[in-house]
């Protein structure tokens, strides 16, 4: 029987994995964990901790008393925001995850363990379009960089310390549930709450700039099928490139008026066109099709409909 551990319950990522894990694996075996407090139905449907995974000693005695036998590590300070404050974000998403792959090392039970890395890990120097699964990684952010050096620290402790860590380069994830916070691809999702809130939308990126995104049900439907996967069929002990649609915020904005004919969208690029534009805008993941036989669901029309159906629900509860 499984006992998971979610890190980061109350984020983009963690309020939708939570729920869909308690569905799979039954409510009282996913322990929902944050350092801030969750949506309702996280606290409602399960057990819900406060738990800061910085401190190491309350982390591991939380594992070893809930006899913990998977971990998902998603909390992470994102591309924007770690700008803003660089040693702190470093030393955020740095020490954390070090702090999990020792859990892991030490805790017998721990037999898998799932951390999020990024796009964020390509830069300026990487081949942008089709970027592959291997290929020249000089990320010029600090986030990029920490997920990059994250990527290599999880790929030491498999082959040195035989942990099973499996992880996904995310892109741009799409969602209505919880907004995320201090993204470069947070456009994509802000973009759907303006139009629905007030018809109109200020984008911090350029009209034209393509980067790759996936929807959160595709996202987390991956993640599953990634750790329920045979270890014997994982290629890659790194992370896997993974990819849905690339878009543009004028495609989008396009799409949306299909349902809002009125919205009206102008663009104010900040520091984060740059962001932006050292990323790939497509990324070829066959080679985590082939490890888990396994394809997105949602183009940008499908996408488009969920979020604005969705976001129009929660408006008129
Ligand atoms: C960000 O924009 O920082 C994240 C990411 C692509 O990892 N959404």
């Amino acid at each position: 029987m499984e006992r998971i551990l979610i890190i980061g319950a109350a984020g983009q990522i963690g309020s939708e994995l939570t729920m869909e894990l308690r569905r799979i694996y039954g409510n009282a075996n996913v322990f929902a964990t944050d350092v801030k407090d969750a949506p309702a139905d996280i606290k409602e449907s399960g057990p819900f901790q406060l738990l800061d995974v910085m401190d190491d000693k309350h982390l591991i005695h939380f594992v070893i008393r809930n006899k913990i036998t998977q971990i998902y590590h998603l909390a992470a300070v994102l591309s924007g925001n770690a700008e803003k404050l660089p040693t702190q974000a470093w030393h955020i998403n740095m020490d954390s995850l070090m702090n999990i792959l020792e859990v892991a090392k030490l805790v017998e039970d721990v037999r898998k363990v799932f951390w999020p890395s990024s796009i964020a890990v390509f830069g300026s120097t990487t081949p942008r379009k089709n970027t592959p699964q291997l290929t020249v990684m000089e990320p010029s952010t600090v986030y990029g960089i920490s997920k990059l050096a994250g990527e290599r620290w999880c790929e030491y402790y498999h082959k040195r310390y035989n942990i099973d860590i499996r992880s996904l380069r995310y892109p741009g994830l799409i969602s209505y549930k919880t907004e995320p916070g201090g993204g470069t691809t947070d456009w994509a999702v802000e973009i759907y709450f303006e139009a629905v809130r007030k018809k109109n939308y200020t984008c911090f990126l350029g009209e034209d700039v393509s980067l790759p995104m996936m929807f959160m049900d595709d996202a987390i439907n991956a993640t599953i099928r990634l750790m329920e996967t045979d270890h014997a069929n994982l290629t890659c002990h790194s992370s896997y490139n993974i990819t849905g649609p690339s878009l543009t915020p004028r495609q989008v904005a396009v799409d949306i008026r299909r349902h809002i004919p009125g919205f009206d969208i102008t663009y104010k690029p900040d520091f984060r066109q740059l962001i932006a534009e050292s990323w790939p805008s497509s990324i070829d993941d066959q080679e985590l099709r082939t490890s888990i036989v396994w394809k997105p669901k949602y183009d940008l029309e499908h996408i488009t409909d969920r979020m604005i159906a969705e976001i129009r629900k929660t408006f008129t509860i």
